[in-house]
């Protein structure tokens, strides 16, 4: 056979059959690697289980999004496969470090992620971006903004950022984003940053569903504490003070140190090593600082493992995780149930006609869901 320069094989010198050339094992390679797109392109939102949990463990993107679409749904069906699928994902070897990112609109959020998160793929992390935003309606703008201000991380081959999905309560979202947690984690995620706008109440939520919170601050003058509510102080594991450049950071410096002076004000939890919480200052703009607040932060993670805390952590999040499915569930079969529809608008006219209250009401209904 004569030598051709598109033959994949060729005559072995001393044996009489054909030997693959390295163009054959490219070849070979390519096709594969081509099959593997295929077997992805063919998952669809009516996939089973099986294919989207090998799809996902694989690490193809396209599952990964149609996967969240399921989790997010609100189609019945579509719940029932992401159940399906959630209930299928195997646990990662490895538990993920899951930060909670929260901080008032402008303080520099966007900016600090697309900064950090390349910090982190460079070391070789593959990280997950969710949003849990407390406002139903983000502004097109602001997620136009977002695209512009975390363009690299979101072009890197490491890094997946996810809008907030629209859901129409917080609650829900945040159960959905939990969720969505585990899908990116069973895709290969090894980090997740879940950001959240800071207006009081979505950051509780964030740090029940996170290893570490971070608070990031602005710097600001005069003794007020800016306004940061106690509660949020208290689940704080770090405050970082950005914008620390130019004529900001002798102000910077001092909202630092006003900070770290509260932080120690606060009791000692027992989810801490010796310095922590702790208030440190950056720059995203110019990424002076944000070396030092990792190592921290992974400091703080690693003694959490080694102590056993993370694993409590997580395990009491799952336990008040099982309880908010409850109270949901129980809810939704309320507002659903057919057989307490006209026991319902009964109770409704007596309560407007003053004949009864609230909690009566509401424990009767109760009581004839669950009348055996
Ligand atoms: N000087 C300075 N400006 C910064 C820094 N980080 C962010 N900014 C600026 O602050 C503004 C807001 O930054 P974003 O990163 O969009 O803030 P955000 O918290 O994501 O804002 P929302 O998405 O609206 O909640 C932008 O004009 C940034 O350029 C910083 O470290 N130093
Ligand atoms: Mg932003």
């Amino acid at each position: 056979m004569a030598p051709c320069s598109f033959s994949l094989y060729r005559q072995g010198p001393d044996a009489p059959g054909l030997i693959p050339t390295r163009r054959y094992g490219i070849q070979r390679r390519y096709l594969q690697g081509k099959k593997a797109l295929n077997r992805a392109r063919t998952v669809t939102l009516n996939s089973t289980p099986d294919i989207f949990r090998e799809e996902l463990v694989n690490g193809s993107r396209r599952a990964l999004a149609k996967a969240i679409t399921l989790v997010e749904s609100t189609n019945q069906d579509h719940r029932a496969q992401a159940d399906a699928l959630l209930e299928s994902l195997p646990t990662p070897a490895e538990p993920s470090l899951r930060l909670g990112l929260s901080g008032t609109p402008g303080v520099g959020k966007s900016t600090f992620i697309e900064r950090f998160g390349l910090m982190l793929c460079e070391e070789g992390r593959r990280l997950a971006v969710l949003a849990v935003d407390p406002s139903s309606s983000r502004s097109g703008g602001s997620i136009l903004g977002d695209k512009t201000r975390m363009e690299q991380l979101s072009r890197h081959p490491s890094a997946f950022i996810r809008p907030t999905p629209s859901a129409s309560q917080l609650g829900g979202v945040a159960r959905r984003t939990r969720e969505v947690i585990l899908l990116v984690e069973a895709a290969g995620f090894d980090t997740v940053i879940v950001e959240t706008v800071g207006v009081g109440q979505s950051e509780t939520l964030v740090a029940e569903m996170t290893d570490i919170f971070l608070l990031l601050l602005a710097p600001a003058g005069g003794d007020e504490l800016q306004g940061v509510k106690r509660g949020i102080m208290e689940v704080a594991d770090m405050i970082l003070v950005n914008k620390a450049d130019g004529d900001l950071i002798p102000t910077a410096r001092r909202t630092t140190a006003d900070y770290a002076g509260a932080l120690r004000l606060l009791r000692h939890r027992p989810q801490d090593p010796e310095g922590f919480p702790k208030a440190a200052m950056l720059s995203a703009a110019e990424g002076s600082g944000m070396a030092e607040a990792w190592a921290e932060i992974v400091s703080l993670s690693d003694w959490r493992r080694q102590t056993g805390v993370l694993e409590e952590t997580r395990a009491r999040q799952t336990l008040s995780w099982f309880v908010e499915e409850i109270e949901a569930a129980l809810a939704l079969r309320v507002r659903q149930s057919r057989n307490t529809a006209g026991l319902r608008a009964e109770l409704e006219a007596d309560l407007l006609a003053g004949r009864t209250t609230p909690r009566a009401a509401a424990a009767a209904l109760l009581d004839s869901l669950f009348a055996p």
